[in-house]
């Protein structure tokens, strides 16, 4: 948890040296905050062993930073932190859900309305305050209304992958207890659902007795709501809440089933079994004479009605039971299946590490090939290259290249559209590359037919191979920009242009509706961890999971072709 603790105070030092014109420390703090996030040892665990000079041969950590953590290792706080909140006492995590609201902003809504967390905001919003301030006017406001909004809407739901390790972690500690037989995390958690709103843990037991106390007393439970023999329910300490039940091994397959859902899903199948004047529930499926005659596994209950076995993903009652009835479910495409990795950053732009240990690091995931695809255009932010930096990144790229055997390195970047739907980059640079993602980063709020434009201008380029996180919508924190997203598939099949699949936790953009609608247009996605670190590639299965949940099937999907398949079909466009 320390990890989470200093990379948030990091990001929010980070917003107070914006807000005091500071040149440098915004970026250093900003980068740290996000490496310390994505990292995997505990910067704790790396202090206690190796000092400040551990710390310090962390890459973007150098003295001050690593000063800062002994600091608060050593007493829980940071004392510069705590001057600049003293100063400015703004609680900057609530305005972390508003979009576009920077810090400079929230110094002059503290400077003129003392507006100090999200509540004050909306209060002044609504009343119509916020639009007299300078340089806000009337469709700020709005947009701060529209945008709070929109936090509302996501309130007391997690992203799935902030949830993911603290599952894993129960899940393996409850089943190295004597007692469990059986541990399987059902519903939103299992069907990959981009966003969750509780854990729905199920196990099988030879005494629940053990596995009950455990569970009430794990080190992260905040609070016990209830305990009992066959079920408890806690909350965790990150806001979220648990529950366990122990099933009797009999009826395992059927509280599988039954927890798993989705809610509508259940809904249906119970109507398949009543019609054959049978009963199902939580506890099996009952015939005529409430005998049992299934409900041990999950695949028994599905065979018995007489329908083939769904995955977890499909399982929305968006049509997935009339195939299983009729046994014409797609084959989805299988997380196995997935070979290769199209979005990553490195140093050369804003990533934290190098070609080569992005490259280590994807091979020892089982990546056959990957893209390198940093920043080209006008992220200055995010340190967009020019040619010269570009071309000594392809020297180096296949300087690394070759000396891998196991993996294959593509030559890509990540290029801004510009408003009016060029590439920020000459067609004859753009041409070198074995991969180009066109990406919207700017301009978000264009009318919706001039945006449709610009990115089918975008579509149309020959040498734009696959559009970018194409919506453009974070999870909690804004919808994206509007366009007509059938014109931007049937400009994307027509020019055999791929959609992204982006696979980073927070955008999973195009989203599972969104991938469905593309492939149903004979459009092909591809999944792009977006990493921004060696410690990020592992998102990639989200991205999977999501185009599962779309019911993509290995031809839809890039990534599924091998590279030298999948540079025959981009040199098609
Ligand atoms: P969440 O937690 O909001 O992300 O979504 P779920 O799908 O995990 O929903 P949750 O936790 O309320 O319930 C877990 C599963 O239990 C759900 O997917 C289906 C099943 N379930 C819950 N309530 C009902 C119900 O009223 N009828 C039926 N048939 N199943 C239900
Ligand atoms: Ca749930
Ligand atoms: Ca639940
Ligand atoms: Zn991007």
């Amino acid at each position: 948890m320390l990890n989470l603790k200093i990379a948030k105070i990091f990001g929010q030092m980070a917003e107070y040296y914006v807000m005091k014109d500071d040149k440098f420390r915004p970026r250093a703090y900003e980068r740290a905050a996000r490496l310390i996030e994505s990292m995997e040892e505990n910067v704790e665990d790396i202090y206690k062993t190796g000092g400040t000079k551990g710390l310090m041969a962390i890459q973007g950590i150098g003295q001050g930073l690593a000063d800062h953590i002994e600091e608060c290792v050593k007493t829980g706080k940071i004392k510069i932190f705590e001057k600049l909140k003293k100063e400015t006492p703004l609680d900057l995590e609530s305005f972390s859900a508003v979009e576009g609201v920077g810090p400079k902003m929230l110094m002059a809504l503290w400077k003129n309305l003392k507006i100090k967390n999200l509540k004050d905001l909306e209060k002044a919003a609504r009343e119509g305050k916020v639009r007299a301030l300078p340089r806000f006017g009337e469709k700020t406001e709005e947009n701060i209304l529209r945008s709070i909004e929109l936090s509302r809407e996501h309130r007391g739901r997690f992203l799935l992958d902030y949830v993911s390790p603290i599952v894993s972690n129960i899940e393996k500690n409850i089943a190295a207890l004597k007692s469990t037989l059986k541990i399987i995390t059902c519903g939103s958690i299992r069907r990959r659902k981009e966003t969750v709103g509780d854990i729905d843990i199920l196990a099988t037991a030879k005494n629940s007795r053990e596995i009950m106390e455990y569970f009430i007393s794990m080190p992260n439970v905040e609070k016990v709501i209830a305990r009992g023999e066959t079920k408890s329910a806690v909350r965790i300490n990150i806001g979220i809440d648990a529950d366990l039940r122990v099933i009797p091994e009999k009826s395992f397959g059927a509280a599988l089933q039954y927890f798993t859902g989705n809610k509508d899903h259940n809904v249906e199948l119970r109507k398949i079994a009543i019609k054959k004047g049978w009963k199902l529930n939580e506890y099996g499926l009952f015939d005529e004479n409430n005998r049992q005659i299934a409900g041990k596994t999950e695949e028994e209950i599905y065979k018995k009605l007489g329908l083939d076995w769904i995955p977890p993903e499909m399982r929305e009652n968006r049509g997935e039971i009339e195939l299983a009835l009729a046994h014409k479910l797609p084959k989805i495409v299988e997380y196995g299946e997935v070979l290769s990795d199209l979005q990553m950053h490195t140093t050369y732009s804003d990533g934290a590490h190098s070609v080569a240990e992005m490259a280590e690091a994807a091979a020892r995931l089982g990546r056959k090939y990957i893209a390198i695809t940093d920043h080209v255009g006008h992220l200055k932010i995010a340190g967009a290259m020019d040619i010269k930096t570009i071309e000594k990144q392809w020297r180096e790229i296949e300087k690394v290249d070759k000396a891998m055997k196991n993996i294959k390195i593509l030559k890509g970047c990540e290029v801004d559209i510009n408003p009016d739907g060029t590439i920020a980059l000459e067609d004859k640079y753009l041409a070198k590359f074995d991969i180009v993602l066109g990406s919207i980063h700017s301009n978000f709020k264009m009318p919706k037919a001039d945006q449709t434009k610009r990115l089918i201008r975008a579509i149309e380029n020959p040498h734009v191979d696959i559009i970018s996180h194409p919506t453009g919508r974070i999870i909690h924190q804004r919808s994206g920009y509007e366009f007509d997203f059938d014109e931007i598939c049937q400009a994307a099949a027509r020019t055999k242009t791929i959609l992204e699949a982006n696979c980073y936790p927070d955008r999973l953009d195009l989203n599972d509706i969104n991938i469905r609608r593309a492939i149903e247009h004979g459009v092909k996605i591809s999944f792009g961890t977006d990493s921004h670190s060696k410690n990020q590639l592992h998102y990639l299965n989200l991205g999977v999971a999501q185009a599962r949940r779309a019911w993509a099937t290995k031809k839809d999907c890039a990534n599924c072709l091998t590279a030298d398949e999948l540079m025959k079909f981009l040199k098609s466009k």
